[in-house]
């Protein structure tokens, strides 16, 4: 057998436990209605078993060095799995290598190079800055416990915008008093970004701040940000925002446009609630 088939026989790095749980995300974000066209992205920050595992699949030459425009030392030599940009979420399990790839940050946490994937030219995603500015944050803010970043265009989120004035309490309070578990699953609240414009280091500055109290972001007419340790646990954090969102949009519909609700979930019971579950809930927005 030669070094290639005895390579194939072993595995085909679509195979690895890493690419196939991003993969199985990206369908689901799909599959929820948040990712038309080439709409959102995910990066995930491998660990060092994951690394050599991947890298006998590694092209032999690497492709250049690329600038980031951001700086993030915490995370020099580290590897991304990432969405590429202008790709659909749709194709992504169909077609990895061409959609995804694997990226190496360099030893000043200032540039990436591209080491497996996104053939024929492709890039990582447009909103690379934010992911790796955000994973900076979490890494420092969980002790490295955090490894994924995911984007999603959620609509209930985005209608929320146009309604519910744009700051982190508005948001965290209406989301919280919409169903039960919500402040279980986000106990620190969401952040919010106001409008801007995507894909570059100002909006990646501005999501990174946030994403150091909360481990969820909104942008305002845009979508959400999560942040977390697995994919299950990421996705379900968004999922669980988003649901939250529509909750709020549909009741409020219902209520013929009142936030004058006759039964709520009252500030006490939320307290109560995170007591009971031994978590710490955000003070600043009880
Ligand atoms: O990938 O979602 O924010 C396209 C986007 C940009
Ligand atoms: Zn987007």
């Amino acid at each position: 057998m030669s070094d290639n088939d005895e390579r194939e026989f072993i595995m085909a790095i679509e195979d690895l436990g890493f690419v196939q749980g991003f993969c199985r995300l990206c369908t689901d974000g799909w599959l929820q209605g948040w990712h038309e066209r080439n709409g959102g992205n995910l990066t995930y920050r491998m660990t060092d078993e994951e690394v050599e595992a991947a890298r006998p699949f590694f092209a032999s030459e690497p492709r250049p060095w690329v600038e980031m425009g951001v700086a993030g030392e915490n995370l020099a030599g580290a590897y991304f799995l990432s969405t590429g940009s202008g790709k659909y979420m749709r194709n992504v399990a169909e077609d990895p290598a061409h959609n995804i790839g694997i990226v190496e940050i360099n030893e000043r946490g200032t540039a990436y190079r591209i080491v497996w994937g996104l053939l024929d030219g492709a890039k990582p995603t447009s909103e690379f800055p934010s992911h790796f500015m955000n994973h900076s944050v979490r890494v420092a803010a969980t002790d490295g416990a955090d490894r994924v970043i995911y984007h999603a265009h959620t609509p209930g989120i985005i209608e929320m915008s146009f309604i519910v004035p744009l700051t982190p309490r508005d948001f965290t309070r209406r989301l919280w008093q919409m169903m039960t578990e919500c402040v279980v699953v986000f106990p620190a609240g969401v952040g919010v970004v106001s409008w801007m414009v995507p894909g570059g280091p100002a909006i990646a500055e501005a999501t990174s701040k946030l994403m150091a109290t909360y481990s969820t972001a909104v942008w305002a007419h845009h979508g959400l940000f999560a942040a977390g340790p697995d994919f299950d646990t990421t996705f379900g954090l968004a999922h669980t925002v988003e649901k939250a969102a529509q909750l709020y949009v549909a009741a409020r519909a219902a209520n013929g446009g009142s936030e004058d609700w006759l039964n709520k979930i009252e500030d006490a019971g939320l307290v109560q609630t995170c007591k009971d579950f031994g978590i710490v809930i955000n003070r600043d927005f009880i």
